[in-house]
């Protein structure tokens, strides 16, 4: 394992990472007797995607955690003994229950399994009667893709979904029914997908009441080797899911998302937000994966998914600075960083182009510019290296974004390290990674002042 350098400036410093290691999805996400509880893939042996564990982490505020040693760990000789692969978490009339795939040593076998927790969920023990559901369902004519179950209590029952695909036809998310959570009875897909336009294989599928509709949330694999997270709202009949709509859930870097409701009642989502430079660096500096600030989900009065970052992680903010129209005289901003929090609210239609530049080194050649196009409705991040790094992910990323009359643009921005996380009207969401070369590149520039009608930066604290 590469220690992991303290001075790293491209390390997140207000989001969740373990101390050193890989990370990917979040799993079991809880609140437990008040505490949140995420867990999460983790490979305890290096930055690298190996040998998964249940990381664990606990937090009072949602905004600072701090990190516990391994939850759940592979068995030797059992069904889950190359792998703990993603799960979610149910409270089981006070026994908090953690359901996840196990996996053998070459993923063909992926198997779903049970875990039970002691009171403050640092201490695991494996059902006796593991796996409790092996096979993929005849119909799907295939055997691998088996994983990711996300369960919920209903009136009638425990349900849960298991994510996979139907060979042939496309990603699906499978449904199950269970009176104990320990066997379970197939009953049908909850919704197939078309493979060219949901992808070939779903992971990671959530499904959850919302508003007055029903969400599923899909992490889909495409052939050629791309994956995206896809929000779809509609409706729950004969306990099938019918969409109604479907929008990208993040044009970017955001994957594998994990819902749950929390002691108030809100619907929490919480992602991994991934690298986008190679794995030798990502060894190299001893730590990969991020976890994106947890965001509260609604429906707006159209039924669009609205996402907006916790308000608990406004208590990081520090020192601002903040401008009304008009008061901008100057396009960079006096204030710098690299972790910052970002409110703005532009009157996109007075200018061609509206946005801002962050991360900018001194003579501007480094940068990430999120920008606004009115007339074609194009969010964009576009992503400025100073020296080409072939190993470094460059191209833009975007998505149509497409304003009510007289709605202004508004954009939250969190800037951490090398995490960028755009959400635009709460609708819209884009997730960048940029590594700036030097701690120097960390200046703020506003593109159309002129189009500014309101602008919050705020210092982020560190939580570590
Ligand atoms: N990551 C897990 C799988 C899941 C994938 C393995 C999604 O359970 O399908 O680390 O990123």
């Amino acid at each position: 394992m590469t220690p992991v350098t303290p001075q790293d400036h491209q390390r997140p410093t207000y989001h969740f990472l373990p101390a050193a290691n890989w990370m990917n999805d979040p799993n079991g996400v809880i609140q437990w007797r008040g505490r949140y509880h995420l867990f999460f893939q983790y490979n305890p042996d290096g930055a690298y995607h190996a040998n998964m564990h249940w990381g664990h982490a606990v937090s009072d505020d949602l905004a600072h955690w701090e990190e516990l040693p391994v939850a759940i760990a592979p068995t030797p000789n059992s069904p889950d003994q190359a792998g703990i692969w993603s799960g979610c978490m149910v409270d089981d009339g006070g026994t908090p229950t953690a359901i996840y795939t196990g996996v053998n040593d070459d993923y063909s076998r992926q198997v779903q399994c049970l875990a039970f927790g002691d009171e403050d969920l640092t201490r695991w023990t494996k059902h006796s009667g593991n796996p409790v559901l092996a096979d993929v369902p005849a119909h799907c004519f295939q055997a691998r893709d088996f994983r990711d179950p996300f369960v919920w209590r209903a009136d009638d029952g425990w349900y849960m979904t298991v994510s996979g695909h139907i060979d042939g036809v496309g990603g699906a998310a499978l449904l199950y029914r269970s009176e104990d959570l320990r066997e379970w009875r197939y009953l049908h897909p909850l919704f197939v997908g078309e493979g060219a336009r949901h992808g070939y294989n779903f992971e990671c599928v959530n499904f959850f009441p919302l508003g007055e509709k029903w969400v599923t949330i899909i992490s889909s694999m495409y052939a050629g080797g791309g994956a995206t997270v896809l929000a779809l709202v509609g409706r729950y009949e004969n306990q099938r899911f019918f969409p109604e709509s479907e929008t990208v859930y993040d044009a970017g870097y955001g994957y594998a998302p994990l819902t749950h409701v929390d002691d108030q009642g809100r619907r929490l989502i919480w992602a991994w937000l991934r690298e986008s430079r190679s794995v030798d660096q990502q060894k190299q500096a001893g730590w990969s994966g991020v976890q994106a600030i947890p965001r509260l989900l609604s429906l707006d009065s159209k039924h669009r998914l609205v996402s907006q970052p916790v308000p608990e992680i406004e208590a990081l903010r520090r020192d601002g600075f903040h401008a009304e129209a008009g008061d901008l005289i100057d396009e960079d901003l006096p204030l710098r960083g690299l972790a910052l929090d970002i409110e703005t609210e532009f009157d996109a239609a007075a200018a061609e182009t509206c946005g801002i530049e962050l991360a900018r080194s001194p003579d501007g050649r480094e940068k990430v510019a999120i920008t606004y196009d009115a007339g074609s409705a194009a969010l964009r991040v576009s992503r400025h290296y100073a020296v080409e790094d072939s190993a470094l992910e460059s191209e833009a990323q975007g998505l149509a974004h497409r304003l009510d009359p007289g709605e202004n643009l508004r954009l939250r921005i969190l800037l951490d390290g090398s995490v960028i996380e755009v959400i635009a009207n709460g609708r819209s969401r884009v997730t960048s990674r940029l590594y700036p070369s030097s701690s120097d590149s960390n200046g703020l520039r506003v593109i159309s002042p002129e189009a500014v009608r309101a602008l919050d930066v705020w210092e982020m604290r560190t939580i570590g």
